[in-house]
């Protein structure tokens, strides 16, 4: 495929994806009223043979892309934060891509964990890039047609579920296709830059997105985002840090710095804290857990600070559950 005909697949998958018309008409709008927006566009192939693109809109000059070594389309910071590996697109060599294992909920840092049958999906993971909050969102559609496809985000602060339009991050996004492991589906990495004054005046908040596939919810995925201190963290079930972590820690959430953030000097290395949770309420796709146990457990490849880890007992937190989301 041609450079040009890449590039006009690209945007018009781009425009189907994001919101079907309005956001073409929002991009007409925009550039009618003279506010100086570029359209950057660029073709690279490090991840093989099959098309790969990625469009990144600018608003005033400032650069909101992703820093990806690799081409997948995964910022090196949120790599750094997961684990994998910044400078191959495989990290642990099974043959699948890292954002095609992220979109398919399989474990991108473990060999044995491998994507089961194809069906359209999407993961999300958040990270810090020069002081801006990124969520990306990774997305699998088995048919590789956008045409019926489209991603609804959206964040959980304050105590609100609030879709976010697309006019709220349009400008601060970028997408990324990478080639799938099997001939004929597409991915497509979406990465937004998201508002995080929730999360600093909140002390926490959730990105979730749902994937519609013909406006059916099809699958979703959220991440939760808490501040301990000064330091934003994500909360990861013992089961998304590895089936062997599941296994020797048992069910609980741990805590750990977003990637592209410094955990202080104060934090233990080498430990994790692992939460016990009870869950004692829910309202719409919204789990509350109150925190019923709390301790840094080492030998692992993590962070934990004594005080904030013990002190969390008794608190509770929200958590989005995307199976709700999706009616399950
Ligand atoms: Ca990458
Ligand atoms: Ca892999």
């Amino acid at each position: 495929m041609n450079q040009l005909s890449s590039l006009a697949q690209l945007s018009a998958s781009w425009r189907s994806f994001a919101a079907p018309r309005s956001a073409a008409r929002l991009f007409v709008a925009v550039a009618a009223f003279g506010v100086p927006i570029t359209l950057a566009l660029s073709v690279t192939s490090s991840l093989g043979a099959a098309p790969q693109g990625r469009a990144a809109f600018v608003q005033d000059g400032e650069n909101f892309a992703p820093v990806d070594s690799d081409g997948d389309g995964l910022d090196d910071a949120l790599e750094s934060g997961q684990a994998t590996a910044f400078d191959r697109v495989d990290s642990d060599g099974d043959g699948w891509n890292d954002a095609e294992e992220l979109a398919r909920g399989s474990h991108a840092a473990v060999f044995s964990s491998q994507p089961g049958p194809g069906r359209c999906s999407v993961g999300v993971r958040a990270y810090l890039r020069d002081g801006k909050l990124h969520a990306t969102f990774a997305t699998y559609i088995a048919s590789g047609s956008m045409d019926s496809a489209r991603l609804d985000i959206g964040i959980y602060a304050f105590g609100r579920m609030i879709t976010l339009p697309p006019a709220t991050y349009m400008h601060r996004m970028t997408l990324t296709t990478v080639p799938t492991k099997q001939p004929g589906g597409l991915m497509l990495v979406s990465d937004f830059v998201l508002p995080q004054v929730a999360l600093l005046h909140a002390g926490s908040m959730s990105v979730y997105g749902t994937l519609r596939i013909g406006g059916v919810a099809t699958s979703a995925a959220s991440t939760n985002l808490v501040m301990r201190g000064q330091t934003a963290c994500e909360l990861v079930q013992t089961s998304q840090i590895s089936p062997a972590a599941a296994e020797q820690i048992g069910p609980g959430i741990i805590y750990r710095p977003l990637g592209g953030a410094t955990a202080p000097i104060t934090w233990s290395s080498g430990e994790i804290c692992v939460q016990r949770m009870n869950s004692v309420g829910t309202r719409g796709a919204v789990v509350t857990q109150e925190v019923t146990a709390a301790s840094c457990i080492s030998g692992w490849d993590g962070f934990c600070d004594g005080g904030s880890c013990s002190s969390s007992v008794g608190t509770t937190v929200d958590l989005v559950d995307p199976m709700a989301l999706v009616g399950g």
